[in-house]
């Protein structure tokens, strides 16, 4: 205890530290490191100035011994940041980067709920870095939006080869969730819709709530889930056949319909409760769940989960059947253009096309007008640093190896 006082940090003591039930060969080696573990908290007790942290996202899977009076005694929730501690978390990791005028942290801090600091950390990061790789001294707007799409959805594709018959299909998929979620009261705002490949996606719809969100409402979840089947749905209308293409929104559809039956008590089976989580960590992860019902039960728990998914199926289908020309000027539009944002993809969305485009050339002139305003300004301020050794590159910052 040489070094005391002291603080110790573990990171993710989750990895040896889960709970010992786990019957698994591999376990005794992670037993044997929990017991020492274990027994060098035990000794810190009496040695003043050793204070032992550790962080974890999974405190459920901790061994309950790790967690008793005289070991981690204490807890400290952190939650996701709210819109306030986003905007704070931002202006930390925008300190050390020369950041465009127009670069509004608030704003930014508005539109990126749901994102963790290590996500905020990465969004600036990432704007550095591609600043850097346009050959660019300071980090505007464009390269903010951009690396927040690639944190969300994962880097561009553009070169990716597709025949006609796909990107038609593409089109009308992700129009299909776009005006699914304008039309419906309680879905998320649709700030963008894009056929241009991102990570995995091959198009994808950018929706943002409004405001951080603590609770889901049911009306909330029902209309997510007909926004999750618009993209399938418009297939079926549009399109001569249905694709693979939806997998992963009927995944996400299915769990969350799933859920508000066995979870959220909110289906005729009434508010109990449906299978107990499974804490085996490295067997069951979060998702096993021990059956502590009845077969007869599952069954019925099975047409709940079927009635919900045709509800949110039908809705969809009723709102895209309705509004079929709509649908195939957006899908025109996206195959011309790719994606469409900010007041196109409002026009878009409230039908107003030719209207929008008629005052189009005016709202580029004015929003390019508005971002030569912020590069001048930029340069006034890069002078006056006196550009030499005061001015920092973006290419100062590297890329972080932290966990993505
Ligand atoms: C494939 N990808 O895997 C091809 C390349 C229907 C227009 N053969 O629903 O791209 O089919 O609204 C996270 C995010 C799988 C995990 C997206 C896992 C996509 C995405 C499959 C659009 N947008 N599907 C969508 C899509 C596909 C997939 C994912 C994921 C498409 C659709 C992927
Ligand atoms: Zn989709």
């Amino acid at each position: 205890m040489k070094n005391a006082p002291c603080i110790i940090f573990i990171d993710e003591p989750d990895s040896v530290g889960h709970g010992r039930e786990v019957k698994n060969g591999a376990t005794s080696e992670h037993e044997q490191t929990l017991n020492q573990l274990l027994s060098a908290m035990d000794g810190f007790d009496s040695n003043k100035g050793v204070v032992v942290l550790a962080a974890t996202n999974r405190p459920e899977v901790l061994d309950p011994a790790l967690l008793r009076p005289g070991r981690f005694d204490r807890q400290i929730v952190v939650d996701t940041p709210d819109v306030r501690g986003r905007e704070k978390i931002l202006t930390v990791h925008a300190k050390d980067k020369p950041i465009g005028s127009d670069v509004d942290l608030s704003k930014i801090a508005k539109i990126t709920p749901g994102f963790t600091g290590a996500d905020l950390a990465n969004l600036m990061n990432e704007s550095a870095l591609l600043t850097a790789r346009r050959g660019k001294k300071i980090i505007t707007m464009r390269e903010v939006s951009e690396s927040m799409e690639r944190v969300i959805a994962g880097p561009e594709r553009k070169g990716r080869v597709l025949n006609e018959r796909t990107k038609h299909t593409i089109a009308y998929h992700e129009s299909g969730h776009a005006l699914v979620g304008h039309l419906l009261d309680h879905a998320d705002p649709v700030h963008k819709i894009s056929i241009i490949s991102r990570g995995r996606a091959l198009g994808y719809t950018l929706s943002i709530p409004d405001e951080d969100k603590v609770l889901n409402s049911l009306s909330e979840m029902k209309d997510e889930l007909a926004v999750f089947m618009g993209g399938r749905v418009a297939e079926e209308i549009f399109c001569d056949d249905v694709t693979t293409g939806a997998s992963n929104d009927l995944e996400r559809a299915s769990k969350m319909a799933r859920a508000i039956v066995t979870q959220y008590g909110m289906s005729p089976l009434g508010t109990q409760v449906f299978g107990q989580p499974n804490h085996e960590v490295f067997l069951g992860r979060d998702y096993g769940n021990t059956q502590d019902y009845s077969e007869e039960t599952a069954r019925r728990i099975d047409e709940e989960v079927a009635k919900i998914m045709k509800e949110a199926h039908d809705r969809a289908h009723k709102i895209l059947a309705d509004h079929a020309d709509q649908m195939d000027l957006m899908a025109s539009v996206l195959l011309e253009r790719e994606t469409v944002e900010g007041e196109a993809c409002e026009a878009l969305l409230d039908n107003k096309w030719d209207e929008y485009l008629a005052r189009e050339d005016e709202i580029i002139a004015a929003k390019e007008a508005e971002e030569a305003a912020a590069r001048a300004k930029d340069a006034e301020l890069l002078a006056a640093q006196g550009d030499g050794e005061g001015a920092q590159t973006a290419a100062a910052s590297s890329p972080d190896a932290g966990e993505t």
